[in-house]
């Protein structure tokens, strides 16, 4: 087991990262630029190294830095959170070279991943069902106009180095699908300076769930059922819960058995997710991630596993904790994002933040980098806490966040709490009916 691991992130992340650490008698190292010297995970770390300037670029995506601070600390390994440096293959070779340990996949397999074609040929292959589309890249309008023709419109076209949504375009019908094909290229050679694309059918009311897998690098891999991320504003997740409210036990075993296997086929090492859409009872797999992700807690609570940890020991070398037999689903658990932006637009607004009180009590997790005093920088993500709660159902998750959230104080800007009142109070929610597209149009239709 490693004695020191250096956090290149900062924030919530950090913190969760540094406390899997303490537990496990490991010491920790933040690195951290000069606009967050007074940050929460500069202060928690055993260590702190500042690796540079404000910008993320000059600092916490800045490699060579983050390399120098592991020679100067003497970190054995790195934990990247999720963003920044996390599913960056070029990043995992550096830390290789040097001989650190990187906590996470291989440079392989992030690379296979970051390719949406070259993963969904991956996926296939390892028998999990894809959305029907065409066979890898389509090189020019006559061509997709074959693929959608056959396979029926609407079709989507998507970027095969994108991700996230970006790139994106959908056709409804053939006199759109021209302007549709030539504005996903451009967009992509624009957002990735890659402009092949690739399309499926579009699948028009799916919800997004998403199977969180774990690997040891050595065939043995497990899945922790799945996370519905269905309440989404332009590809930012607001919301999300665990059980999905429309997957029932059997769908469970038999999708998470279908992605164990193939992340234990793959030899995959560490965290994964593997996104579906969800539609009329079906997964059609979309993407693979390669990192841990912003809503692992609500994995974390209904299963009863600390993810960092198993990240750490996999990592290590060790291995898992637990077998698949010994997971067990308990109750129901939801997220809300709590970021610093303004409603109805969400435009961002950092500051200073006079008062904190997170709230506490059964079931209730709070995962955040605020303090009363502290001066949120412009500079990076908005998102400043997480609050998780768990109950023995939904109806019992749902009343614990709601008490929760009348707990939580953070006074002097504004933030997004006041939406997931306004969500808790709807049908929809509360019924759990909703898929990808019901939050915009709640948005629109009730926040003006
Ligand atoms: C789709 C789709 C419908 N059909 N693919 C958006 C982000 C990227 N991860 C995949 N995305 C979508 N792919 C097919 N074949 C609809 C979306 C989509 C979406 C997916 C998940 C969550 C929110 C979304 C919002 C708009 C579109």
């Amino acid at each position: 087991m490693f004695d020191k691991i250096l956090i290149a992130n900062r924030g919530e992340i950090a913190l969760r990262v540094i406390r899997a650490c303490r537990e496990m008698g490991i010491q920790s190292v933040a690195v951290h630029s000069t606009a967050d010297s007074d940050a929460m995970h500069v202060r928690m770390a055993d260590e702190a190294i500042c690796i540079g300037p404000a910008p993320s670029v000059d600092s916490y995506l800045h490699m060579a830095a983050i390399i120098s601070a592991c020679e100067i600390s003497g970190a054995q390994a790195i934990h990247p959170g999720y963003g920044f440096l996390s599913e960056n293959a070029s990043f995992v070779q550096m830390v290789e070279d040097h001989d650190l340990t990187f906590i996470g996949p291989s440079a392989a397999h992030i690379r296979m991943m970051g390719d949406k074609i070259t993963a969904k040929e991956t996926a296939k292959a390892l028998g999990i069902p894809v959305v029907p589309g065409s066979e890898g890249g389509v090189p020019d309008v006559e061509t997709a106009k074959k693929v959608a023709g056959a396979m029926g419109y609407p079709v989507i076209i998507k970027a095969t180095a994108g991700g996230g949504g970006r790139g994106m375009k959908v056709a409804k019908s053939e006199p759109e699908l021209e302007v549709a094909f030539r504005t996903a290229r451009s967009e992509s050679k624009a957002a990735f300076g890659n402009d092949e694309v690739y399309i499926e059918k579009y699948l028009q009311k799916p919800r997004h769930i998403e199977i969180q897998v774990f690997g040891d690098g050595k065939g043995n891999a497990v899945h922790l059922g799945e996370r519905d991320c269905s309440l989404q504003r332009r590809h930012q997740k607001v919301l999300e819960e665990a059980p999905g409210p429309s997957i029932t036990p059997e769908q469970r075993a038999e999708i998470g058995a279908i992605c164990a296997n193939a992340i234990g086929a793959m030899k995959y090492s560490g965290a994964g997710t593997i996104e579906f859409l969800y539609e009329d009872g079906e997964f059609y797999f979309i993407e693979m991630n390669t990192r841990l992700q912003v809503e692992h807690p609500v994995t974390e609570a209904i299963f009863g596993v600390d993810l960092v940890r198993e990240q750490i020991r996999v990592a290590s070398g060790m291995g898992l904790s637990f077998t698949q037999d010994e997971l067990v689903l308990n109750g129901h658990a939801i997220e809300v994002r709590i970021n610093a932006e303004k409603l109805p637009n969400f435009s961002p607004c950092p500051g200073l933040v006079n008062t904190f009180h997170a709230p506490g009590g059964l079931g209730v997790r709070m995962d955040s980098a605020l303090y009363g005093g502290y001066r949120i920088p412009p500079y990076y993500d908005s998102l400043i806490g997480k609050l998780i709660v768990h109950g023995r159902d939904r109806p019992e998750a749902i009343a614990r966040l709601k008490r929760a959230l009348g707990e939580l104080i953070i006074d002097g800007i504004d933030t997004t709490i006041p939406l997931f009142f306004a969500l808790l109070e709807n049908e929809a929610v509360v019924t759990g009916e909703y898929n990808i597209h019901w939050l915009e149009k709640f948005l629109a239709e009730e926040l003006g």
